[in-house]
């Protein structure tokens, strides 16, 4: 009977052990120093790219699309009742892969923030991928700073969308636009962001073909893992070309 007792004793002592350990370890967050020792090789935090990212959990593409949905814009403005209604900008849609991994913004911006953006992204998560996507003029906002992005091995992407001018300034359906010298950037032939690029370091492609897109991406984050920055080119359609939901608009821009 004793010899049961200090059996059952000695069991009831090692359950209590195990019960404080579990309640301390579900305090993990609020008390450090009840963490067990550090383990010598932890995993990065974060997600991972590549085939290392785990299971995605967006939802999957669609192979094709089979339904389209028009949102014209109303015939007076639903607060006020006027009738001067005009498109003002057109609102991107975007599906996040990574929670908090896509910095952008509502309508208007600091042309040229991207690039800063871009470079404080691959600064604070070495491991991700960092892409920023910008027009000509935004173009030109940052061209002073690539040679130290280039200096530094960041290993980023600019992706330059080339319309051949500053959208929504020149003549669009919204009217005949400002005075040309608000809008007009030169040929592409004349002036090539690309090679301006690729002259302090960057790897730089002029993408013309919408076959090259993709290609073009991959070659670019190739060098961006090897600690090299890369400026993708795409000439696009000159100013916007918008959907057949676009109508003209009552006043000039
Ligand atoms: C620092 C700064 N200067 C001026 C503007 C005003 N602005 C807004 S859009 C724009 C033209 C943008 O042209 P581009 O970069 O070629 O982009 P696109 O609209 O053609 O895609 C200008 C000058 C601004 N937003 N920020
Ligand atoms: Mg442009």
């Amino acid at each position: 009977m004793e010899r049961r007792n200090a059996e059952l004793e000695a069991r009831v002592a090692a359950l209590e052990k195990i019960i404080d350990e579990l309640r301390r370890g579900g305090k993990r967050q609020a008390a450090p120093f009840a963490k067990s020792p550090p383990k010598s090789d932890p995993k990065k935090p974060g997600r991972k790219p590549g085939d290392d990212y785990g299971v995605k959990s967006r939802r999957a593409i669609p192979p094709r699309i089979d339904e389209v949905h028009c949102a014209p814009l109303p015939d007076a403005c639903p607060a006020c009742g006027g009738t001067r209604v005009r498109r003002t900008h057109t609102a991107r849609q975007y599906q996040a892969e990574i929670p908090r991994g896509y910095m952008g913004w509502g309508n208007v911006s600091t042309l040229g923030f991207s690039l800063a953006g871009a470079v404080a992204a691959k600064l604070a998560f070495p491991e991700r991928q960092c892409v920023h996507v910008t027009g000509d003029a935004g173009v030109c906002y940052m061209m002073g700073n690539f040679e130290a992005v280039a200096r530094y091995k960041i290993g980023i992407t600019t992706v330059h969308i080339n319309n051949g001018g500053y959208s929504g300034y020149g003549p669009g359906f919204w009217g005949a636009g400002h005075d040309p010298y608000t809008w007009k950037v030169s040929d592409h032939g004349s002036a090539c962001m690309a090679n301006m690029a690729r002259a302090v370091g960057f790897h730089a492609e002029d993408v013309t073909d919408p076959a090259q897109i993709i290609p073009a991406l991959e070659r670019a984050f190739k060098e961006n893992a090897g600690g090299r920055p890369a400026f993708v080119e795409f000439i696009c359609s000159h100013h916007p070309v918008h959907g057949g939901w676009v109508r003209p608009g009552a006043g000039a821009h």
